[in-house]
């Protein structure tokens, strides 16, 4: 095997025993074996470690473990001869990559995921007996998947879209999954309803079209004739649908579940996510530039932030009703379509989950990680919610034909922390390899094992709350369900200015998309005027419909929610914010330094932007003017130094990028010469959030610029924003 053009790699001449799966890994897993161990309840083997493969110092082999000798040929008769079908190698090696793709998820099939740390901030003993709820000593793992819904694996992430929120907690007592959203409330009150819902939001039929959006006909064809839609589909076009990361976005299990306590008491819940650092949002206009020039936007902020050591945290809230209060609010607890305004249930902060280590290998993870809302411990459990119940069943069975089978609870990012013995056998792709003849309870001839667990005994086994269920088997909505607008009013009138303003753009976005006129009047008419008249108007005029009718819903509770704002979920401070630098050969290179310090003194990103990647006095630009746009920044600061303004001043890409940032409500600052460059994209002199100064003024110029970055938006800008062009 001579005859190979690339250098040979070095060959392996270790004297390594020949291990099928991988070195150390199986090495610790003989180990485990001789020494009697069972792999499946063996604390250390059950060590995700274990399952890390490292081609360090290894071999090329065969998956039997044979060394190979050439891997750039096949072997053929003769050097110019037909490929011989002997050649297992070369066959074992095509067969694998013929089947490297799983089905991506019917759903969220677009996501990116991290591993992280929970910790409870006071013992929740009085409402659950969760064990990971506990003691705020004790620090259970989790792994955390972020997704899009609409869109296939390879879509962008900044479309407008819900965002999935699924955490994943290995307790010692087994896997809790709170698989939520980035929004508190849902399409549909009704599980049989999900696959209609799905059918009409993902791409349609005859064309596939579009990827990862729902400006098109049958989406807005089926939430026009199904106003338990109105809700949630208001919530999809406001802000919350164009997050400005997955580390910013609130989280929700939306569903109410139970809290379980050790003496039986249950009380309701709901679960809330709130990023540490706030929440925001992208304009739309950044959102849709950002999926053409970096379709990777939040997965790859997510992955920065972590391998930079900023760890993205967020706490955990729940908003508790005694079940005595069940029926006390003016709609139904178990309709998800509806929320509990913190104003009238206040969130109770009760925990924190840290996300530090970003995957080892994405398919091994992110991909084969199987979430499902039915996996609860002791402690945490469900209520009648109707879509919730549905829930319950799909996950399980989704898996099965997207994994492979039912043994996924085996792959390494699936497995509990603790035990999980049982008398499941066999089935595609089982792992472990059980021992002893009875695999069935009762029996005598293991001694009764695994034996099951008195759910009165400290860590107990699972027992379902015994809540009184009478009635006739019927298939119909309740009553309770029915007022599908007050609480889209109740969000609409909880907007600011803005993000009404952002509203009304996003229906008329979508709605000019659609092509059946009927569509659009029947959303306008039949949805948005029931619950309000103004947006309604606003939108029908954008479409050149004709005024609305009169909205005939009647709308009861509360008028609005403060908390349900993204205005006031702002945090102080600029930690994590990238900001740009915008510099050019000759530009002042101790100014970049001292810019340098100070932002990153407050934890900013700051990186040098200049029209090439030459050095700047000494400093290496992180990225180019057209690689690293300023949509992907929270804030600019043009640098000082007569020469380098000037090249700046004259670069088109240069002046546009100090326009785009203007208009898009972002902080900048100028100092010195570098005034000059806002002067040439003909800026206004004077604008809210833009400080400029000499070059002696450069501390209070950064305060004045940190003042408006950490606003996240100069949302008084608005109107002056708009008349300038992009
Ligand atoms: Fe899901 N959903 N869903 N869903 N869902 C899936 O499970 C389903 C619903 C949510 O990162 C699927 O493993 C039904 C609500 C998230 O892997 C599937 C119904 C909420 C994820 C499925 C709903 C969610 C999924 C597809 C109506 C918010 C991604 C692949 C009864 C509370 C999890 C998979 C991840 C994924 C079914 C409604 C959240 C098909 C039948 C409501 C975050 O099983």
């Amino acid at each position: 095997m001579s005859t190979s053009e690339h250098a040979p790699a070095p060959s392996n001449k270790g004297t390594k025993e020949c291990i099928p799966m991988a070195g150390k890994a199986n090495t610790q897993k003989a180990a485990a074996r001789s020494a009697g161990t069972n792999p499946t309840n063996d604390p250390k083997s059950r060590d995700l470690e274990r399952n890390r493969v490292s081609p360090q110092g290894e071999a090329l082999r065969t998956n039997q473990g044979v060394k190979i000798a050439d891997n750039q040929n096949t072997l053929r008769a003769g050097p110019r001869g037909p490929s011989l079908l002997e050649d297992f190698i070369m066959r074992e090696k095509i067969t694998h990559f013929d089947h490297e793709r799983i089905p991506e998820r019917i759903v969220h099939a677009r996501g990116s995921a991290a591993h992280g740390i929970f910790k409870v901030y006071e013992s929740m003993r009085e409402y659950t007996k969760a064990a990971f709820l506990q003691d705020p000593a004790v620090e259970t793992p989790v792994y955390v998947r972020f997704s899009t819904v609409q869109g296939p694996r390879g879509s962008a992430d900044t479309v407008r879209d819900v965002r999935g929120f699924a955490v994943k907690f290995y307790t010692q007592e087994g896997n809790y999954d709170l698989v939520g959203n980035n929004m508190p409330v849902f399409f549909i009150q009704d599980a049989i309803k999900f696959p209609d819902f799905v059918h009409a939001v993902k791409p349609e039929a005859p064309n596939e079209m579009p990827t990862g959006g729902s400006a098109h006909d049958t989406f807005w064809d089926f939430v026009s004739l199904v106003p338990e839609s109105a809700h949630m589909v208001l919530w999809t076009m406001s802000d919350r649908a164009i997050p400005r990361s997955l580390r910013t976005m609130e989280g929700f299990g939306i569903h109410t579940f139970r809290f379980v306590n050790a003496k039986g008491q249950a009380r309701f819940v709901k679960f809330h996510w709130r990023p540490v650092l706030g929440s925001y949002s992208l304009l739309w206009d950044e959102a849709q530039k950002l999926a053409g020039k970096d379709p990777d936007f939040h997965r790859r902020d997510l992955w920065d932030a972590i391998e930079r050591g900023d760890y993205p945290e967020f706490e955990l809230g729940v908003q508790i009703v005694e079940e005595a209060d069940e029926h006390k609010f003016d709609f139904d607890l178990l309709d998800p379509t509806k929320l509990i305004p913190e104003e009238r249930v206040p969130v109770k902060i009760i925990g924190k989950m840290t996300l530090n280590r970003n995957p080892d290998n994405f398919f091994a993870e992110t991909e084969q990680v199987a979430f499902h809302p039915g996996h609860v411990v002791p402690g945490i459990d469900f209520s009648n919610d109707p879509l919730l119940q549905g829930r319950l069943f799909s996950y399980t069975d989704t898996q099965i034909s997207r994994l492979g089978g039912p043994n996924f609870h085996e792959i390494p990012i699936n497995r509990p922390v603790c035990p999980y013995v049982n008398n499941q056998r066999d089935a595609m792709h089982r792992q472990a390899i059980h021992v002893g003849q009875a695999s069935y309870e009762p029996n005598s001839l293991n001694d009764g094992w695994p034996k099951e667990t008195d759910p009165a005994a400290e860590d107990g086994g699972f027992e379902s709350y015994q809540e009184r269920v009478d009635g006739t088997k019927i298939r119909v909505r309740s009553e309770s369900f029915a007022d599908h607008f007050s609480q889209a009013a109740l969000f609409y009138n909880s907007m600011s200015q803005p993000e009404k303003d952002h509203i009304a753009a996003a229906y008329q976005f979508e709605l000019g998309k659609v092509t059946k006129p009927e569509i659009r009047a029947r959303v306008v008419n039949e949805i948005l005027a029931n619950f309000d008249a103004d947006l309604a108007a606003t939108v029908a005029e954008g479409l050149g419909l004709p005024a609305p009718k009169k909205g005939t819903a009647k709308l009861v509770g509360p008028k609005s929610s403060p908390a349900l704002s993204l205005m006031n979920r702002v945090k102080p401070g600029i930690k994590t914010c990238k900001i740009a630098l915008l510099a050019a050969p000759g530009s002042d290179g101790a100014a970049i330094r001292q810019l340098q310090q100070a932002l990153g003194g407050e934890g900013a990103v700051p990186m040098l932007i200049a029209p090439t990647l030459a050095e700047i006095d000494g400093l290496a630009p992180d990225a180019t003017i057209a690689g690293l746009p300023s949509i992907m920044f929270d804030g600019v600061i043009v640098v000082g130094g007569a020469k380098g303004a000037k090249t700046l001043a004259q670069s088109g890409d240069a002046r546009h990028f100090v326009l785009e940032a203007f208009k898009h409500l972002k902080a900048i600052a100028a100092l010195g010469a570098g005034r000059d460059v806002l002067t040439a994209a003909q800026l206004p002199d004077h604008a809210d959030g833009v400080a400029t100064g000499d070059d002696q003024q450069s501390a209070d110029v950064l305060k004045a610029f940190i003042a408006a970055a950490e606003q996240h938006r100069v949302w008084s800008r608005a109107a002056q924003a708009e008349s300038v062009p992009a």
